[in-house]
């Protein structure tokens, strides 16, 4: 297993809320208690995330990065707009900050979790290889922690099945929101099975190459399923309701024989309006842009997750 370490962030580009903390001591200020009086403003809470290193987990795919400029520009966030480029060039006036979660429904304790709260789970650096339903796929060194870490807090009910989950809406911030053509209903909503929700490789993302997430990558907090079509991936994330009925997710409503609930990545099952079995690896370097290559079942992560799936048709469940 290849690690990787995070390139050193020249001091340009850390961000100007200068009172960052190293992650071990924010941990440690965290278990003493003393984590709010060290905190005068949500930003101060922003722990080192160019210091977080790889884990050894079984997760880095051990292929090339896919560079931070391709990661940061060529988005999917209709928020801002529809075009790859909208996400970074139009999400300049959103301010994730200060940003909690709603977590409820079937949970013993429901309630709202603060941002600060979250960047003293133990975060982890992790390579995921990250796959669209469009055919283009990428490597992304994400920062996160477990989203079975911030279920375990509201302590999810025996009748919990499902997790739902919901995008902000914020129209005067998220250009896409507003005007005439509206590509999407707002709220943006996902959903994944309460198993597949706990499973370790299902990550919240607070940051990617070093550093806090970018707007267009779904700051302050999104999701990352890495065996899963991209726009499971739900974005700036507010509300996470535990339920026991299969929650409606956007593309589901949208084109139901074109994207199911299920979206794991699965180039034996196509697209009505193309073949899943190859993708184009984005700004791979290829000469030519040759960049294709065939798709991996479950996106190379079956070992890992092929279990989840068993006994399940997964023609009738794409
Ligand atoms: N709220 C929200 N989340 C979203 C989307 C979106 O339009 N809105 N697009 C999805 C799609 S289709 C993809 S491929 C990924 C892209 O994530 P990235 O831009 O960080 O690579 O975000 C997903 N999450
Ligand atoms: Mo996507």
């Amino acid at each position: 297993m290849r690690r990787y370490t995070p390139p050193p962030v020249p001091g340009s580009e850390i961000t100007p809320e200068s009172a960052y903390l190293r992650r071990r001591d924010l941990m440690r200020l965290a278990a003493a208690g003393g984590l709010a009086m060290a905190t005068p403003s949500a930003f101060a809470a922003t722990p080192d995330l160019a210091a977080l290193e790889a884990e050894p987990g079984g997760y880095d795919p051990g292929e090339d990065l896919t560079s931070e400029e391709a990661v940061t520009s060529y988005n999917n966030f209709y928020e801002f707009g529809t075009e790859k480029g909208d996400p970074a060039a139009r999400s300049g006036d959103f301010n994730p900050r200060p940003w909690s979660v709603m977590i409820d429904g079937l949970v013993r304790k429901p309630g709202e979790i603060g941002l600060e709260e979250m960047l003293a789970f133990d975060l982890e650096e992790r390579i995921y290889r990250m796959r669209c339903v469009e055919a283009w796929s990428m490597v992304i060194p994400w920062i996160g922690f477990p989203l079975s870490a911030l279920l375990a807090k509201a302590e999810p009910l025996g009748s919990a099945k499902y997790v739902a989950f919901e995008t902000i809406v914020r129209a005067e911030e998220m250009p896409g929101q507003r005007g005439a053509f509206q590509p999407l209903p707002w709220p943006y909503v996902e959903g994944l099975r309460l198993d597949e929700a706990m499973h370790p490789l299902t990550i919240m993302s607070v940051g990617l190459y070093g550093k806090v997430l970018p707007n267009q990558n779904g700051a302050p907090v999104r999701l990352v399923v890495p065996w899963k079509y991209g726009f499971k991936g739900i974005k700036s994330i507010v509300k996470i309701t535990l339920t026991e009925e299969e929650p409606p997710t956007t593309w589901n409503r949208l084109a139901p024989n074109e994207y199911g609930f299920y979206a794991n990545v699965n180039p034996e099952v196509d697209h009505p309006r193309w073949s899943q079995a190859q993708e184009n690896r984005i700004g791979g370097g290829g000469f030519f842009g040759s960049n294709e290559r065939p798709t991996l079942m479950f996106n190379g992560y079956g070992d890992e997750v092929a279990g989840l799936y068993k006994d399940m048709d997964l023609k009738a469940n794409f």
